[in-house]
């Protein structure tokens, strides 16, 4: 059997102002990345991950952590989630069409309010979990929120990723680990949906997520510039916390295969052709 390994990398900037200090444990986070690969793969993989925390536009780390530690379970294998993007020119229109797809899937009002205004504050390190319908948090470090790890894509599928993005002029590294994290998230059984806004102030596209409805896109979905950011989980009502975040932190989901990839659409034709 393959033995496959997770490679974690976090690179962060020390700090010298005391009060910073005690909030944030005197580091500044600059990039992570992450993802299961084979024996085969390991150097290659740690030297590309060491580029990347060195070349950063945040800045110079002065810490990049590394963990290389095996995992014991065949990884799951799934496909990525349909892609497609909505155009949206402002951020209003941008919550207006996220929450119309939410919506359709079950998302109720008050969750999706509830959403927006943990997105709005921003500076969580992991994702929340919410309700469905009443929009009820579960996570059970609000101030953290759940990390999804264990996580990846292999080479046969990130191949055919990248060619059927490419094709949209969008197959760069954020756009394919977002695809990745959200195909994992959604690939759970008590999961109904995902929304997501980049803290990267540059960033401007975020995306809502399901599986029904894909993985959809929005650009312009917050203000060039804007600090804000952050991942919120909608799941159903009654699911059990500990299974979910096992799942999400602990179990070993591998990307095969890309599922198709489009360009614009409208929210209507996205929910006239999705898997209901
Ligand atoms: N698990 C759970 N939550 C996470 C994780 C994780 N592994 N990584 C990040 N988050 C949360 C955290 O609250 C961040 O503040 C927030 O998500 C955003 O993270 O197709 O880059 O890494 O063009 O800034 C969307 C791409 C990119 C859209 C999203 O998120 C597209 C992105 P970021
Ligand atoms: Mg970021």
């Amino acid at each position: 059997m393959k033995r496959f390994w997770s490679i974690r990398m976090r690179a962060s900037k020390r700090i010298q102002n005391s009060k910073f200090k005690i909030q944030n444990s005197g580091e500044i986070h600059i990039s992570g990345a992450e993802g299961l690969y084979e024996d085969s793969d390991i150097q290659r993989i740690i030297r590309s991950y060491i580029d990347r925390a060195l070349s950063h536009p945040k800045g110079k780390p002065s810490v990049i952590r590394l963990a290389v530690e095996e995992v014991s379970q065949k990884p799951v294998e799934i496909s990525t989630l349909d892609v497609s993007t909505v155009y949206s020119g402002t951020p209003s229109s941008g919550r207006k069409i996220s929450a119309r797809l939410l919506h359709a899937v079950g998302v109720s009002e008050e969750a999706i309010s509830n959403a927006f205004e943990i997105i709005q504050k921003g500076r969580m390190r992991g994702a929340a979990i919410l309700t469905s319908e009443r929009g009820r948090r579960l996570e059970l470090d609000t101030a953290r929120g759940v990390r999804v790890s264990r996580l990846g894509i292999s080479k046969k599928g990130s191949r055919a990723l990248s060619m059927k993005l490419s094709r949209h002029g969008i197959n760069t590294d954020t756009v394919k680990e977002a695809l990745i994290l959200a195909s994992k998230v959604s690939h759970c059984e008590g999961t109904v949906a995902e929304l997501c806004i980049s803290d990267d102030p540059n960033y401007t596209t975020g995306y809502v997520a399901s599986r029904v409805f894909g993985y959809v896109r929005i650009p312009n979905f917050k203000r060039a510039g804007s600090k804000i950011g952050g991942r919120v989980f909608f799941v159903k009502e009654g699911i059990n916390i500990d299974n979910m975040n096992r799942y999400l932190e602990k179990v070993p989901v591998l990307v095969e295969s890309a599922g198709s990839c489009r360009g614009i659409r409208s929210a209507d034709e996205i929910l006239d052709s999705s898997h209901q």
